[in-house]
């Protein structure tokens, strides 16, 4: 017979819900919500927070263009979310290592690799996998990088690394693989210097986050593996990267790892590969987030100060985008990656199989 007195798991259930509140600094109409926190930004932050935002969304509309002219391989856009990734990997030091996501391009490249290596690890050239910055390439299989995470901490730890720390990123998706919740217990276990960042942009490919896990928050996910976490406004650049310091800090210190949810949206389909959102989702449901829009928030505190102009978002968008152009003519130029060329990488020796493919690929490529 069921007693309540002893326990009452509906209640127990309930109180799982009762969520604190996700941290902004500024609300979605642009209103200053912790003054404090707002203070510790100069004009010139500011104005550095909204370039990298408009940096971002034109690296975005223009890669959509080469990839409608057929000249990208896979790529996932990140048009609604530029705050939670801009405002994570600005709280990134030169020396930390980064474990992204196919969709953590961006960061990426603010994290040291150039837009050409970008655009060549899209292409699946090998020249877009070797980055002079701290980073291994984007990952496909998700949830993944979380565990190359936790074991890049384990030896930050190990080798005694100074201020330094892995950050990693996955999707809302991703925290329902088995390979996310090991790489938070493994980081968890060992006390890894690791800041593990969820991009929760609302879908899985067409899966939204409601049917993705019954836990009322994702950040709850770390709760089981011993790593203080926290939901953030995703939209909210100066929160993102508020947050993503502070668990930096907080991480160096030496108290092992942290984990921030981002709570953002996905503006545009999955991958340029074509997927339609208009079968999965409404015009109504996706309203309501351009209009927390991220350039629109921060936008409106820069003019309000006097401090941004539309010409002067016109003249950087320019710049930018002509930059990404010299880019792709750089990356028509590499070498090309042959067939061949990869599988003689794949093993040191080849199987007797692999030699006649090797073979056969090789006369194909000198006709
Ligand atoms: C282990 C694994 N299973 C399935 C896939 C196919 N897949 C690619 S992306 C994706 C959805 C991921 O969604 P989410 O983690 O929310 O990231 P988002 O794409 O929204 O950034 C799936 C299921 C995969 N890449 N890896
Ligand atoms: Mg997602």
């Amino acid at each position: 017979m069921a007693n309540k007195s002893v326990v009452d798991f509906e209640a127990i259930k309930k109180d799982l819900a009762n969520l604190p509140k996700p941290i902004q600094i500024l609300d979605e109409n642009s209103k200053v919500v912790d003054q404090d926190a707002f203070d510790s930004f100069s004009d010139d932050d500011l104005v550095e927070f909204m370039k990298k935002m408009v940096w971002e969304r034109a690296l975005h509309e223009q890669t959509m263009n080469f990839s409608r002219q057929g000249r990208m391989g896979f790529y996932a856009p990140t048009e609604g979310e530029e705050a939670s990734e801009m405002g994570t990997v600005l709280a990134m030091k030169k020396q930390d290592y980064l474990l992204p996501a196919y969709r953590d391009v961006p960061q990426l490249i603010q994290h040291g690799a150039t837009v050409t290596e970008a655009y060549l690890w899209s292409r699946g050239h090998v020249l877009g996998n070797e980055y002079k910055a701290n980073s291994m390439m984007p990952q496909i299989i998700i949830g993944a990088a979380y565990d190359e995470a936790a074991g890049v901490g384990l030896g930050i730890k190990k080798n005694k690394e100074e201020d330094t720390i892995a950050f990693t990123y996955t999707g809302d998706g991703g925290t329902s693989q088995g390979d996310s919740y090991e790489g938070m217990n493994f980081a968890g276990a060992y006390q890894a210097p690791v800041l593990f960042i969820v991009q929760n942009n609302g879908f899985a490919i067409s899966t939204p986050r409601k049917k993705q896990t019954a836990a009322p928050a994702l950040s709850q996910k770390a709760v089981a593996a011993g790593i203080p976490s926290v939901q953030v406004d995703g939209m909210d650049i100066l929160a993102c990267y508020t947050v993503a310091k502070a668990a930096r800090d907080y991480i160096t210190a030496g108290n092992g790892p942290v984990m921030i949810e981002t709570l953002t949206y996905r503006y545009g389909a999955h991958s340029s590969a074509g997927d339609d959102p208009k079968r999965y989702r409404t015009e109504e449901e996706v309203k309501p987030w351009h209009e927390k829009d991220p350039l629109i928030r921060l936008r409106k505190v820069l003019e309000d100060k006097g401090l941004w102009s539309d010409e002067q978002e016109d003249k950087l968008v320019e710049e930018y985008k002509a930059s990404f152009k010299d880019d792709i003519k750089e990356a028509d130029a590499a070498p090309k990656d042959e067939v061949s060329d990869m599988l003689k990488r794949t093993f040191e020796i080849p199987t007797p199989e692999m030699k006649q493919e090797i073979e056969k690929f090789e006369a194909k490529e000198s006709n």
